[in-house]
């Protein structure tokens, strides 16, 4: 143990020059006020003796003291220091005319302040942990913090991507500018979603169903795709609807059907479908279409589930909205994700500016984004999940 012994006008002094002589663990042991100077006790001046010690083995370096340590923490501590250093002063000066303390009295009294002075260490502790956190922050991370959290992102990628670039800065010895903080944190995010890049709904899959909660876009990107298919890649399609729930969502579809000239069949429990696939034996490509329901039950999930099964190589691919609310997106995602579900498609992107979502659900259900839909128009409105441009949205003008 490294003892030191400080002689200062008053408490918060000695703080500020034990921190950052003896670093943040540092502890005081003891205060005392004592007289320095004068001549035969006259002119003499007070001052405060502070002991301070440091664990030798946690001896480091002194926490720099930053230019930019948070007002607000240092008040604090400031504050209680004062209330402490009154309290030490009332106890050695006994007002004029005052009786003599017993003892007792003044044991308790001394204990009341060791007490105080422990209890102001831990803050203290704690406070300057805080504060030498905030103070590694620099004014370009704390934007790209601020920026993220309207974006949703959550907080636990949050603070792994700051603590990445507060890394990287370490390593490079530099402070970065704006323009390195917001490429950094592109290549940290690329380097995370990258092994959900470039996915597709599968090629060999003859079946595709489409799931998720009622008016998401399922119909809407189902035409999307089909048109797709049929104009661009000249593949043959049939559609499936187990939709009946309302009248309108089958209309919604042959509407699509007919002007796609795509065959369509309707079941209306699973004993349907054997008979609907030889329908569309012919076709390449069958698109699934399902009735959104209440997927936060678990129930429903089931539900729907044991419609999707088929003897075909086939894939379920989860749509979501991006008007959906974060919490409600993530209980139907576990869900979906514990029945295998592992591709998905955000729809609505052009309703919303804010994108932390879809990164949210990717890393935290491991789902391959698929499409993204911006919009009504069938077919235009639909494109291939683009990291790179995902990343420039989430980073907005910032990345640029
Ligand atoms: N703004 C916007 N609206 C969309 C998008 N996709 C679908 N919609 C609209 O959302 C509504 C519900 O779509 P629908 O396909 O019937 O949803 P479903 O219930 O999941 O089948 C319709 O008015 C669609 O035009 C999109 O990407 N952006
Ligand atoms: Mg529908």
């Amino acid at each position: 143990m490294r003892v030191k012994r400080y002689v200062v006008n008053a408490l918060p002094e000695a703080v500020s020059i034990i921190r950052s002589e003896l670093g943040k663990d540092a502890v005081i042991l003891n205060t005392k006020e004592i007289k320095v100077g004068g001549f035969m006790g006259m002119f003499c001046k007070k001052k405060m003796e502070v002991i301070a010690a440091i664990e030798t083995n946690k001896a480091q370096a002194p926490v720099q003291q930053s230019p930019k340590s948070t007002p607000k923490v240092n008040a604090a501590i400031e504050q209680i220091l004062k209330g402490a250093q009154r309290n030490a002063t009332a106890v050695m000066e006994p007002p004029p005319g005052a009786q003599a303390e017993t003892r007792d009295e003044r044991a308790d009294r001394e204990q009341f302040i060791i007490d105080e002075i422990r209890d102001l260490r831990q803050l203290m502790v704690k406070l300057s942990k805080q504060d030498s956190d905030r103070a590694a922050m620099s004014d370009q991370l704390l934007e790209l913090k601020a920026h993220l959290e309207e974006q949703e992102l959550d907080s636990q990628w949050l603070d792994r991507l700051l603590q990445s670039i507060v890394d990287k800065q370490f390593e490079d010895q530099t402070e970065y500018t704006k323009e390195q903080v917001w490429e950094h944190a592109a290549a940290q995010l690329e380097e995370w979603l990258h092994p959900f890049a470039d996915q597709e709904i599968s090629r060999e899959a003859r079946v595709i169903h489409f799931v998720g909660p009622t008016g998401v876009g399922k119909t809407t990107t189902i035409a999307k795709l089909a048109a797709e298919q049929t104009i661009k890649q000249g593949r043959k399609v049939g559609f499936i609807t187990s939709d009946t729930y309302r009248i309108a969502a089958v209309d919604q579809l042959r509407t699509y059907a007919n002007i796609l000239n795509v065959p369509l069949e309707v079941v209306f429990s699973q004993m349907d479908l054997p008979k609907a696939f030889k329908q569309l034996a012919e076709r390449d490509l069958i698109y699934m279409d399902t009735a959104g329901r209440n997927f936060r039950s678990e129930l429903h999930v089931s539900e729907v589930n044991s419609l999707l099964q088929s003897s075909e190589p086939s894939e379920t691919v989860l749509v979501l909205s991006m008007t959906g609310k974060t919490k409600d997106m993530a209980a139907v995602a576990d869900h979906f994700s514990k029945y295998g579900v592992r591709k998905v498609l955000f729809t609505k992107l052009d309703e919303t500016a804010v994108y932390g979502a879809i990164f949210n659900l990717i890393m935290n259900f491991e789902l391959y984004p698929t499409y993204m839909a911006s919009g009504q128009t069938v077919p235009d409105d639909i494109n291939r999940f683009q990291v790179r441009s995902y990343i420039q949205h989430l980073l907005g003008s910032g990345s640029r």
